[in-house]
């Protein structure tokens, strides 16, 4: 096994050339592929390699957070385990992640389809491009994936052996768990906010309910060893068309739950919600944003009923076996089950939602929805909004009745 060694627009042709997984699909010779490395990513490397007869993307993870450089080392297994997520979300859920042509573990590289036409749909959004199909794909993505690596699904062995397989995704874990759920709620080093948010940094900062919340949500994300999450369901993990969704870059996959892809992706079209009035300049953004509202509403919902038909046709798992209640004639008993299921993925994901929403305008990993606003003012005004919006998910989650009542609250703090 050859050791490591980062990839580089020079050095790549050579070293994959003789790949035939690779060469055969790139076509022509190695040194004639046209190579560019454009990962704008916090953690890797990503090039495009174009030859005679196709197109590849090959991602490569460094042994550190690109984001921050080599002063925060970083595994490079999550290369493996955005692998073999992967490979599993493509048999749960066929046709919405990239298929993959080969897997280097100890390179930590993934040579994977070049999607095209496809963008980065947080880049779309802000654009104030609408996509008529995100809500309807990742709303089953999510039923699909989430319930499929689950226990409702999967023998007891499968899913013990993979949440044993993802169990080693510690640093990723811990990412998310010092981020997402502690930095922003404390003066940790590398939080940064834009400057104008002061006080309402320090209002939250001292909100007593709001950091017992958050530390729930941790403990949520930490102990539900639910399914197989994707970890990292932002909209700059998806890549669309008017046509297609795809989702990419699950490495920080691990037994999570249920609800954790689910919030943070409603939280980030709540986010492009707030962050549409800093891009105003060419023209209004109303209908923006009643797109947005509607994704919010049409993504739960397609999610919850995916999720629901897959529970009444393909509950093959050892939980809530049905040999307690279909069997015997009680189908109102697994109703009753899905019922309360779906009600606590909803509570818990509205939790996440907030949280996910207040590091991303207080934490270090910052947003283009917000960061792009040139304006600091408006940007401030933006962010105010959406971290009052935040607090409100995380603490009053277990009060809020319907996405209808929640996006009439954004639609007034938007106007506020
Ligand atoms: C140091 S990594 C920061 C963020 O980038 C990733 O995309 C995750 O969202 C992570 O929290
Ligand atoms: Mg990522």
């Amino acid at each position: 096994e050859i050791a490591f060694k980062a990839l580089s627009v020079e050095t790549l042709g050579r070293r994959l050339g003789g790949i035939a997984a690779v060469a055969d699909r790139v076509g022509g010779a190695a040194e004639t592929w046209n190579i560019r490395e454009v990962g704008d990513g916090n953690l890797n490397l990503v090039f495009i390699v174009e030859g005679e007869t196709g197109t590849v993307v090959v991602k490569q993870a460094l042994p550190y957070v690109r984001l921050v450089g080599d002063s925060w080392p970083l595994p490079l297994k999550r290369s493996f385990f955005e692998y073999n997520a992967l490979v599993r979300q493509q048999q749960r859920a066929p046709g919405m992640v990239p298929e993959i042509f080969y897997h280097d573990e100890a390179q930590a590289l993934v040579v994977m389809e070049f999607l095209s036409p496809h963008i980065i749909l947080r880049r779309a959004l802000i654009k104030g491009e609408q996509l008529p199909r995100i809500a309807e794909d990742l709303g089953l993505f999510m039923a699909r994936t989430l319930f499929r690596g689950s226990d409702l699904s999967l023998t007891p062995r499968a899913r013990k052996e993979d949440m044993a397989l993802f169990a080693d995704n510690v640093e990723l874990c811990d990412i998310t768990e010092n981020l997402v759920f502690t930095d922003p709620y404390f003066d940790a080093p590398m939080n940064r906010h834009t400057a104008g948010l002061d006080p309402v940094v320090a209002r939250l900062r001292a909100d007593r309910d709001l950091k017992v919340e958050a530390q729930k949500m941790k403990h949520l994300f930490a102990a539900k060893a639910e399914t197989l999450v994707h970890g990292d369901l932002h909209t700059g993990s998806v890549m669309v068309t008017q046509g297609d969704t795809q989702v990419i870059d699950p490495e920080f996959a691990f037994y999570g739950p249920i609800s954790f892809d689910v919030g943070m992706l409603l939280a980030n079209y709540w986010m492009s919600f707030f962050s549409q009035a800093g891009h105003e300049t060419e023209g209004s953004r109303d209908a923006m944003r009643k797109y947005l509202l509607s994704v919010v509403e049409k993504t739960w919902s397609v999610f919850r009923d995916e999720f629901s038909h897959l529970w009444r046709t393909e509950r093959t798992g050892m939980l809530y076996h049905r040999s307690l209640y279909e069997d015997q004639g009680d189908d109102l008993a697994s109703e009753q089950a899905l019922g309360h299921l779906l009600h606590e993925v909803w509570i818990e994901m509205l939790g996440f939602a907030g949280v996910e929403i207040h590091r991303r305008i207080l934490g270090l990993a910052h947003n283009a929805d917000f960061e792009d606003i040139a304006d600091e003012t408006a940007r401030a005004q933006c962010e105010a909004a959406a971290l009052a919006f935040g607090r409100h998910l995380a603490v009053n989650r277990r009060h809020i009745q319907s996405l209808a009542e929640i996006n009439a609250l954004a639609a007034a703090l938007n106007g506020a």
